[in-house]
């Protein structure tokens, strides 16, 4: 295992097996030294230096017992101090490395990692309350010719601007949104109805067509289109994510710029 920790209490860099024996080693021999050192130091401080002078066996049995205790509590102590701020720089890095392993570095969202873990979550909350959900796909319509006119830079700023809406979407309304990538973003709304999830989506896309997106010198409008599909909980999130997906590609296909539902699909 390799670790390279450091805080401002603790600085420690741990690679190698070889490196954590060293580090036991190195603790060890400093625990015996001042075990050592200390217990020499006051016997000979109480006794004095003179060795033929006689000393009862049990004054030094309850002196070498005294003196020992004091020193393996104070030095277990200090080392069991030391361990925790180890493990607790530890548990911090750990929720760190996994916070940005779940999160989308260009908008601040969800990536598709961190929705995948947290859909499934909610998913197993939402079959013990038995309430339905809805997944909805979302994805920029001709996005790839904003980045050949303007350049993959004011892409990217339209890709921060459309997970904003979704952003504040998400924040109203209680929904789950990600960057699921590229240009797709994903959702899932727990405990809503099929006109619920209906207004949801058609409000993302109204909100999304009407909004000015400034790029460079101008102000460009930018549509999406989104498959969404409402479901008893039961079902599993790849499949749910499939539905929608297919919804998605109805959308493109019928014009973009639009919502569909994936049941629409069966009775078209
Ligand atoms: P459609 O309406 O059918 O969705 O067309 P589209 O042009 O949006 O879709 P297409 O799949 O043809 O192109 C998607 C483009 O998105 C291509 C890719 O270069 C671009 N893209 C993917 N990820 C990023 C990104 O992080 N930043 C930028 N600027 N562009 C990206
Ligand atoms: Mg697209
Ligand atoms: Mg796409």
């Amino acid at each position: 295992m390799s670790a390279a920790i450091s805080g401002r209490l603790v600085t420690i860099q741990i690679k190698t097996h070889r490196d954590v024996l060293r580090h036991t080693g190195k603790r060890v021999a400093i625990a015996a030294g001042v075990t050592l050192v200390m217990t020499a130091t006051t016997l000979l401080a109480h006794l004095g230096t003179d060795f033929s002078a006689t000393v009862s066996v049990g004054e030094i049995l309850i002196f070498s017992l005294c003196i020992a205790t004091l020193i393996s509590t104070s030095l277990s102590g200090a080392l069991s101090y030391r361990s925790g701020l180890l493990m607790r720089e530890l548990t911090l890095t750990r929720s760190e490395l996994s916070r940005i392993s779940q999160t989308d570095l260009l908008t601040g969202l969800f990536n598709r990692r961190g929705f995948d873990d947290a859909a499934t979550l909610a998913l197993t909350a939402a079959r013990k309350r038995s309430v339905p959900v809805s997944v909805f796909v979302c994805d920029i319509d001709h996005f790839k010719s904003i980045n050949d006119r303007y350049g993959h830079e004011a892409g990217d700023g339209v890709l921060v601007e459309v997970a904003a809406m979704l952003r504040e979407l998400a924040k109203q309304e209680g929904i789950l949104v990600a960057r699921y990538g590229g240009e797709e973003f994903a959702g899932l709304m727990v405990g809503v109805t099929r006109d619920q999830a209906e207004r949801h989506a058609e409000m993302l896309r109204t909100t999304c067509a009407a909004r000015d997106i400034p790029i460079g010198e101008k102000l460009e409008r930018v549509t999406i289109s989104i498959g969404y599909t409402v479901s008893c909980a039961d079902a599993e999130l790849a499949e749910l994510l499939r539905i929608a997906d297919r919804a998605l590609y109805a959308a493109k296909r019928r014009g973009r710029d639009r919502v569909v539902q994936a049941d629409d699909l069966v009775a078209a």
